[in-house]
């Protein structure tokens, strides 16, 4: 099969989905938005009535990264599929580390990862998909460049997947065993997502870049915001932005939760495609111009069309910072002093970061040299350690031969390998003593607790590539580059110049890539996975549900405030587990606040009485046969589509979980893989839950959609209460439960 975008298959993708467009505009009579027309252009059915509800969709594209797709490639195996059916492509970042920079990284990962990607490479070549190697670059940044195209609809096992939106994509992150049942022919399964519109107008000038306009949505929808949502932005100001700060945007609105985030196609992203190569693909997307944008009806009107719409006007957006500890608390860069002042934050920063999937495009890296050259013009350095994180090698090796790398290496700079490295917990920072607070900025796009480097004491706070540069030269957090100046190197204070506007795709072209990537060969051998592997364990099915009410389920953790995947299955070292579900369950919930007692990743073993580690109580209830559940607060599983934050509990004998509210993939995870997802019909409810209950959940046998279940709590001190419990389960997504995992669908009720 095709790996590669060829015009051949866009051709074909817009043919179904200019018919769909017509037909579903015939159904509901009224203009349509761009993600309308996406969704409904990819139905699995004919678009005969409005979408609603869970709709079926056919992907035009499947992308894996190296620590989610050793569980996809493992589910895959048992499904008994020869072969992906769909351009499938499997991209090594991950798992790099961030120790002494690029190359020395990048081969100390290959010997210590060695087995995984062997396995990982075996496994793509059989299934019929496209290997990047690593060091190729981290995966959003490889499919932008390589695999986007305007309007089509892609899936993805990772959060960052709407990465690919910059380039008018609906890219979606998903859990792994969504990835596989799609790879194995299926159809994908989404709710179909409210709508949010952005209306941009104006045009950013100075310091403000495409960064601070997710930010400012950030602030303005709140980390659970876009939950069940497309955000689409529209407006005379979407031409003003490159495709890269395009994809800057809608890749960080996983952080409010979206579902995904569409630009419509423009002059922008033409440029984009002919400078990576992909002309053809440009000229049938401007064919279809129409298409590829909301109707005419939706500007002038939108508050018809939308479920909300924002409004931003791009001239007068400041620049923005945000953190520490969510994405979601922005204040402008011009209040940072006082901020800093009034919440007692380290104000010196340790060290300075930019680069990663979300902000590392020509641009972006052009703006940030053009601030090192004025500083080295004046004989200043970075004051504090700045690391590069280039995102590919296409743009390492482009930023080497035109200089911007020289620049910033000319005022300090690392550059690290072109990998996830430091925004995942890869980074090794010795220096820092344990229990040291103390505050990093960065132009990553997640900055939970411990979340970089393992610390819950980094603070970290998220801003532009080139307001982190700028800050990295003022060494503090205090430091605003539009009106603080530094002293130069003959004791004259000066102050930066805004960074000039740079070209989106470079003048000589983009320096082409050797090495990087490998096609699926014509005859390919068996998955290799190495006997007695620590790393990588064949998955064996979980156990039907045995047809009866669930009872007496003990209650392991009630989680406090926020509880994202990477408090529940945390990341860093335990990267090297991701393929083997039995060590990995070691660090479930590690990172989980307890609200009974205040403690991380312990809280009371009802069998000794005394406390423990999450993992060491949940193993002893698995032994004793004791079913549990954990009680999770708002939005819980925010963050990251690790299918893992699901199967480690269901692997230690978790039968539900019920929250205050859901993140969207993590709902639909905990669905896969058999374990109740349930929310409290009144989120007061959470308060009732005391840390000796034991629980029943009565109405599971007649489980139907839309039927809400209850919750008896049953006191140690004799008492007992019941809580409704609603639910948003399918019939078909009760049969997964039913049958133990939707992976035991697949393979037909359980039986492996
Ligand atoms: C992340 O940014 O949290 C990750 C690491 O890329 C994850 C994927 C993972 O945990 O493997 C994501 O965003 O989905
Ligand atoms: Fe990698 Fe960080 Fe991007 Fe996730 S957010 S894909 S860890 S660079």
């Amino acid at each position: 099969m095709e790996i590669e975008t060829t015009p051949g298959m866009v051709s074909a993708v817009y043919g179904k989905m200019a018919r769909n467009v017509a037909a579903y505009r015939g159904a509901v009579r009224r203009p349509l938005t761009l993600s309308e027309k996406i969704l409904a252009g990819h139905l699995a059915g004919e678009p005969r009535r409005p979408m609603e509800g869970y709709v079926l969709l056919r992907p035009d594209r499947v992308a894996l990264q190296d620590v989610t797709g050793q569980m996809v490639m493992l589910q895959f195996m048992t499904s008994g599929v020869g072969k992906s059916t769909l351009p499938t492509t499997v991209h090594c970042d991950h798992l790099i580390r961030a120790v002494s920079g690029g190359g020395d990284d990048t081969s100390a990962s290959l010997r210590e990862n060695d087995e995984v990607f062997r396995f990982l490479e075996s496994a793509a070549a059989r299934y019929g998909c496209g290997f990047w190697r690593p060091g190729a670059g981290i995966i959003h940044q490889v499919v932008l460049e390589n695999y986007a195209f305007p309007g089509g609809l892609m899936i993805g096992t990772d959060s960052h997947t709407p990465n690919a939106g910059g380039l008018g994509m609906a890219a979606v992150g998903v859990g792994g065993v969504d990835a596989a049942e799609v790879m194995a022919g299926m159809p994908w399964e989404v709710l179909c997502p409210r709508r949010i519109g952005v209306r941009l107008t104006g045009r950013m000038g100075g310091w403000t870049s495409p960064k601070d306009v997710i930010l400012k949505v950030a602030s303005m929808l709140g980390v659970s915001g876009g939950t069940n949502a497309i955000v689409e932005y529209f407006g005379p100001g979407t031409a003003s932005i490159s495709c890269t700060g395009k994809a800057t945007i809608t890749n960080m609105g996983a952080e409010i939760g979206a579902t995904c985030s569409v630009f419509p196609y423009d002059s922008r992203m033409e440029t984009y495609l002919r400078g990576t190569g992909r002309g053809g693909v440009a000229d049938l997307a401007g064919g279809r111009g129409a298409m590829l944008a909301a109707d005419p009806g939706v500007e002038g009107n939108p508050e018809l069309f939308f479920d909300r719409v924002l409004e931003i006007d791009l001239s007068s957006l400041e620049p923005h910072i945000v953190g520490p500890h969510t994405p979601d608390l922005a204040r402008p860069v011009s209040r940072m002093a006082a901020d800093v002042e009034s919440n007692g934050y380290v104000d010196g920063i340790s060290v300075a970061l930019i680069g990663s999937c979300t902000n590392s495009s020509y641009e972006d890296m052009s703006r940030a040299a053009d601030l090192a050259r004025q500083a080295a013009a004046r004989g200043v350095r970075a004051r504090v350690p700045l690391l590069v994180t280039p995102g590919s090698e296409l743009i390492r090796a482009t930023i080497e031969r035109d200089g911007q790398m020289g620049a910033l290496q000319g005022i300090g700079a690392t550059v690290l390998a072109n990998a996830c490295g430091p925004c995942i917990g890869q980074w090794s920072r010795p220096e820092i003593g344990k229990g040291r607070k103390n505050s990093i900025v960065t132009s990553f796009n997640r900055n939970f607790p411990g979340r970089n480097d393992g610390r819950r004491d980094t603070m970290n706070f998220i801003a532009s590539p080139e307001v982190v540069v700028a800050l990295a030269l003022g060494g503090s957090l205090s430091f605003d580059p539009a009106s603080d100046s530094l002293v130069d190197s003959g004791g004259e204070p000066f102050t930066l110049e805004p960074p000039a506007a740079a070209p989106e795709v470079p003048g000589g072209g983009f320096v082409g890539t050797r090495d990087v990537y490998a096609p699926p060969p014509d005859d390919p051998g068996d998955v290799v996975i190495k006997p007695g592997s620590s790393r990588l364990q064949r998955l064996r099915p979980f156990p039907p549900w045995d047809g009866r009410d669930v009872t007496g389920l003990r209650v392991m953790v009630k989680a406090r405030g926020k509880c994202t995947t990477d408090h529940i299955s945390p990341a860093g070292a335990w990267l090297t587990f991701r393929g083997h579900l039995e060590n990995l369950s070691d660090n479930l919930l590690l990172g989980a606040v307890n609200a009974f007692g205040g403690q991380v990743g312990r809280g009371r073993n009802a069998l000794t009485g005394g406390t423990a580690p999450f993992p060491e109580i949940a193993r002893g209830y698995k032994g004793a046969g004791i079913r549990w559940a954990i009680v999770g607060d708002y939005n819980y599983g925010e963050g990251s589509s690790r299918e893992h934050a699901a199967m480690t509990p269901r692997y230690l004998g978790c039968a539900a979980v019920i929250a205050r509210s859901f993140a969207r993939i993590h709902e639909t995870n905990l669905k896969k893989q058999g374990i109740l997802a349930l929310t409290f019909r009144d989120p007061a409810d959470y308060d009732r839950i005391l840390e000796d209950d034991t629980m029943d959940v009565a109405g599971v046998e007649g489980m139907a959609p839309g039927r809400p279940l209850a919750g008896i709590l049953r006191h140690s001190s004799g008492g007992s209460e019941e809580v409704q419990l609603d639910h948003s389960y399918s019939a078909a997504q009760i049969e997964w439960f039913r049958a133990g995992s939707a992976l035991n669908t697949l393979r037909g009720g359980g039986k492996g």
